[in-house]
């Protein structure tokens, strides 16, 4: 039995009031999709509104800390303001040192982003060693050794915009 993961939740969650943004990058995009695949499958299966599920793209992950708080505060200047943000980009290691540098320079904006657009922001980046542990974290390994972390984003994502969103308290 697989231990790992975000298994069940703690209590059933609403997400019929929730709006919620997803900015991937399209680098790796196989994987990509079967991410955001995962991510706006959970999310509906949580009351989302299809609706209410907004997606933008980016070209790759170092875009995602700008793009995402660009396409938030877009939003917000529509009048149509977000709950909950789910930036999503996979990062493969190559030869040479790209991918610790972007590696480590998105995580770090993407955990600061939070106190900048003041909302939840989800952490939905892959940072794999090979392809193989990428596409196992997506749920399309051969051997479909791992279930899809996009599902795990968007139950994250409905947990923190109901309990800490900005429409919570
Ligand atoms: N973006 C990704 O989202 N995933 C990657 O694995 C990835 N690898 C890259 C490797 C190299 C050598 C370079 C130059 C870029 C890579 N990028 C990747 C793209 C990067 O996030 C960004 O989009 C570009 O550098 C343009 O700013």
């Amino acid at each position: 039995m697989a231990v790992k993961g975000l298994g069940q939740l703690d209590q059933e969650y609403d997400g019929s009031k929730l709006r919620v943004g997803i900015v991937h990058a399209r680098w790796n995009r196989v994987i990509i999709d079967a991410l955001v695949k995962g991510a706006v499958d959970r999310l509906l299966s949580m009351g989302v509104k299809e609706d209410n599920i907004i997606v933008e793209t980016v070209p790759g992950s170092f875009e995602l800390p700008w793009g995402s708080k660009r396409f938030v505060d877009a939003q917000k200047a529509k009048g149509a303001p977000l709950d909950v943000v789910i930036p999503i980009g996979v990062l493969i290691k190559g030869s040479t040192m790209h991918f610790e540098y972007i590696s480590d320079s998105t995580t770090q904006a993407l955990m600061n982003l939070q106190d900048k657009v003041q909302i939840p922001v989800i952490f939905g980046l892959l940072t794999c060693l090979t392809e193989e542990q990428a596409m196992a974290r997506a749920g399309i390994d051969a051997g479909k050794t791992m279930h899809n972390h996009g599902e795990d984003w968007g139950a994250a994502a409905v947990e923190m915009a109901a309990k800490f969103g900005p429409n919570a308290f």
